[in-house]
Parts: structure tokens; sequence; C-alpha cells
């Protein structure tokens, strides 16, 4: 009879243990979900937009290079190109908001020369080029001379004096924000073939919406 008793108090005193343990960890577990709760950043809107576009060489046919944005470079080609023909729905139009830092990343891929680039850098730009001994970033400030550059292409904005030389086979990054809505018209000033007129080839709108 005693010994059942103590053996009873026994299995109280282990099943109190393990309750209190529980307890502690279950507080434990609460504490930290309060903890996470206070923690966890809010989602901050994105202060960078990014644009990928790629110059694609004789992308709708013989000559006609195009801007083709990156997401659109799928292996789906375009039908050729002629200059009454558009590229369909691989559309170049590339649309951002006004008043957000938009950094556009440009890899030409095409390895053609089509002029020497001299003038002054437009706005701040970096080309990233890849040699033997490693990847070479060149920076341009905006204003600095740029001297007889070889360039297969262009990113030109006319109506904002943007005018970026893309040499061949490079990546090309700058940023701008876009100041006010509306839609700005972007080409290829280089004489690099027929599509360097043509909507959807060389020739594409970048549309800002107000933030
Ligand atoms: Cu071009």
């Amino acid at each position: 009879m005693v010994r059942a008793t103590k053996r009873v108090l026994l299995l109280f005193m282990i099943a109190g243990i393990l309750i209190g343990a529980d307890m502690t960890i279950l507080s434990l577990l609460l504490l930290n979900a309060d903890q996470l709760q206070t923690t966890t950043p809010s989602v901050p809107s994105p202060a960078v937009e990014i644009v990928n576009l790629d110059v694609i060489p004789d992308w709708g046919g013989p000559t006609y290079d195009a801007f083709v944005i990156s997401s659109h470079a799928n292996g789906t080609a375009p039908r050729l190109a002629t200059n009454t023909t558009r590229p369909g729905p691989n559309d170049n139009n590339i649309t951002v908001h006004a008043g957000v830092p938009t950094t556009f990343v440009i890899t030409n891929v095409d390895t053609a020369v089509n002029e020497n680039f001299t003038g002054h850098a437009s706005t701040d730009f970096t080309i990233y080029n890849d040699t033997a001994s490693g990847q070479v970033a060149s920076h341009y400030s905006k204003g600095q001379s740029v001297s007889s550059l070889p360039v297969g292409h262009t990113f030109t904005i006319p109506s904002l004096n943007i005018n970026i030389p893309i040499p061949p086979d490079t990546v090309v990054s700058f940023t701008y924000t876009f100041s006010n809505s509306g839609v700005y018209e972007y080409m290829c000033e280089a004489p690099c073939g027929l599509g360097m007129s043509v909507t959807g080839y060389m020739v594409g709108f970048v549309i800002v919406t107000a933030s």
C-alpha cells in the first residue's frame, strides 16, 4: 500500500517535471515566435528596377540585328524581318517607373565592330569585358571623353541625350532615373545593318509610367 502510494507520487512527480518542461519549451517557442514577429523585416519597395536587354546579331535575318528583352530570347526565332515587318509578339518595349532608378544591363553577343565611338559619356556607365586574364570593368563617368572606342552598337535615347556605346561581346550597364512619365524612343545609332531603323529590332520604346 505504501509502495503503491510512493509509485503514484513518483508518477505525479515525473508528470509534473514533464509538464513543466513542456511549458518551458512552449514558452520558449512563444518567445521565439514573438521575437520572429518583431524582427522580421518588412519587404521594402524595390529601390532599383533592372532591365535586362540583349543585343542579338541577325535576330530577324541577315543584318537585322536587334535589341531583345532577355526573357524573350528564349529560342523562339521571330519571323524574318523586312523593312515593313515587325517581330510580332517579341517586341522590345521596356516599361519602367518614373522616379525609380533603373539599371540597364545590356548584353551584346554580337562580335561585329561597326564604328569607332568618339564623344563624351552622356551618363555614368560601365563596360564589362571578358579577357584572357579575367573580367575587366571599364567605368566612364558622365562627361568623360570617349575616344575611338570600337563599338558594334549604341543604346541611344535622343530626346534625353542618352548615348551609350556598346562594344562587341561585352556587357554594358548604366543606371538612369526617368523624371517624367511618357514614351521615349530608343535606338542604335551605329551603322549595323537593316535592323537599325526597324521598330522591334534596333528601335524600341521605353514606356515610363507614373510611380
Ligand atoms: Cu546596332
